[in-house]
């Protein structure tokens, strides 16, 4: 009899409030689609691309998703014109991209204010009261960037180096931790110095901009540390223009982040030095975030993606041939 009731009191549960079974397939009961508003930052990046087709291939409606995706071109005023806009579709729950740490505080009262729950992904907001979403899915930023420097320590022990700084758009997570973990490595380690500290927007054609800019005044550096692979592209393409050798045997070592097909095969064919992986595909751990909520379970604030590091002995072309992106 015990039994009837647990039963009998699930099926209310999930007619009443659309608990998603862990599988993702809807339950029978459920007739409406649950709408996902997700707000992305940009479309600035391969790493971005990828990560909307992450969320794009996820909710799909036979899982019994409605996803509304709107693109604020890296511009945070869109991105809270569209939170706002969510808010009057009446969503079911928000995922929000942030393109910047700071400035969420008012859009996100009022998102909690119409009882809307909010999952952060990617990068992270800055907030003076964590309830107002959720959970945080993303990159260890600072982690990558640590790593990235312990890797530069033990290639380079003793060695004098001159370290381009080529940072992406400031005041974003990726870019306030990545820079932190270098200028904490170049602060520890009196045998480093900045060459410079230059910002290219995480694309490729300001990275390219930038980067001959820079080499017109200054060509005496022996680190490239680039906080995108987008960047790199382009940064690479003003080294070949000024004659300025790089990878393997070259004047400049090459840092970049993201591990893209493309970056890990210039890795691979020697031209890049280490390539940091940030994981773009987070769609399916924000599914199971929401499936969660939605059975009633508690969440982790924060969740870390699994991430890793790439050089030359790491890859063969298979591995690189069988990213997905
Ligand atoms: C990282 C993400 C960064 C990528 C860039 O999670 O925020 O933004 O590293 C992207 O490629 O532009």
């Amino acid at each position: 009899m015990k039994r009837f009731f647990s039963i009998l009191l699930l099926a209310a549960s999930v007619a009443l409030f659309g608990g998603c079974i862990r599988d993702g397939s809807a339950p029978e009961e459920e007739t409406e689609l649950f709408v996902v508003g997700f707000s992305q930052s940009g479309s600035e990046s391969d790493w971005r691309l990828a990560n909307t087709d992450s969320m794009i291939e996820t909710f799909t409606e036979d899982k019994g998703y409605e996803l509304v995706v709107e693109n604020a071109m890296q511009q945070q005023d869109n991105q809270i014109a569209a939170v706002r806009s969510f808010i009057l579709e009446g969503v079911d729950l928000i995922v929000l991209a942030p393109a910047m740490e700071e400035g969420w505080d008012t859009v996100l009262n009022e998102v909690y204010d119409a009882g809307i729950p909010v999952i952060i992904m990617d990068r992270s907001v800055n907030v003076g009261n964590n309830s107002l979403y959720l959970s945080n899915v993303g990159s260890d930023f600072l982690g990558q960037g640590n790593k990235a420097v312990e890797w530069l320590d033990e290639q380079t022990a003793g060695e004098e180096l001159k370290i381009l700084h080529l940072q992406g758009t400031y005041g974003t997570t990726a870019q306030l931790l990545r820079s932190q973990a270098l200028e904490d490595g170049v602060a520890s380690h009196d045998n480093w110095e900045f060459a410079g500290q230059i910002c290219g927007d995480f694309t490729e054609a300001k990275g390219y901009e930038i980067m001959t800019e820079f080499l017109e005044e200054n060509t005496d550096f022996n680190v490239l540390y680039s906080e995108n692979d987008n960047m790199t592209f382009g940064a690479i393409r003003a080294l070949d223009e000024a004659g300025i050798t790089y990878g393997e045997g070259g004047q400049v070592k090459i840092i970049t982040f993201d591990a893209t097909s493309a970056a890990l095969q210039l890795c691979f064919d020697g031209k890049v030095d280490l390539c940091v992986e940030c994981n773009p595909l987070q769609g399916p751990r924000v599914e199971e975030l929401i499936c969660q909520y939605r059975n009633g379970e508690d969440i982790p604030k924060q969740v870390y993606i699994e991430e890793a590091l790439f050089t030359k002995d790491d890859l063969t072309q298979e591995i690189i041939d069988g990213r997905t992106y």
